[in-house]
């Protein structure tokens, strides 16, 4: 019996960890604690859904209301990535998954005010990855890709 005892509460300890998608987040696992990230610069972070990271949450401040392109790339190919635009006030704009197999992807969103507006990058599936986005005014160019070529020389 206590043998039994044991075995359940372990399962329920080990369901327990499992079922927390954001215990190993870095702090920017909901809207408000979004961080900070410029425009029109490509930012790197990364994610890994399964040991705890699933979702990182970037905030942007807009001078002008117009059109919002976001370009987003993953460094490992099996790894599907959605990232999604909203506004100041949380109302979802537009969405897009950077599926399996796909280089980058890109998602175009009209912005009806200027101000701060929030990006969520969550992953969906396979292995943890590193990551690449660009936020930026009106409709992207299809530019070169982030990577060592995309850095200035010093
Ligand atoms: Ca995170």
């Amino acid at each position: 019996m206590k043998a039994l005892a044991i075995a359940l509460l372990s399962t329920v300890l080990f369901l327990g960890c499992k079922s927390d998608p954001e215990k190993d987040s870095g702090g920017d696992a909901y809207r408000n604690e979004a961080q900070p990230v410029a425009l029109d610069e490509w930012t790197t972070d990364d994610i890994a859904r399964k040991t705890g990271d699933t979702t990182d949450w970037k905030a942007v401040d807009l001078a002008d209301a117009g059109q919002l392109t976001v370009q987003l790339a993953a460094d490992e190919a099996d790894a599907e990535v959605a990232v999604a635009v909203f506004s100041r006030y949380g109302e979802p704009l537009g969405e897009v998954t950077r599926k399996k197999g796909e280089g980058r992807t890109k998602l175009t969103v009209p912005i009806a005010r200027s101000g701060r507006h929030f990006l969520r990058i969550r992953q969906l599936s396979g292995p943890a990855t590193a990551y690449t986005l660009r936020a930026s005014l009106g409709v992207a160019d299809d530019g070169p890709a982030p990577g060592r070529s995309d850095r200035p020389d010093f």
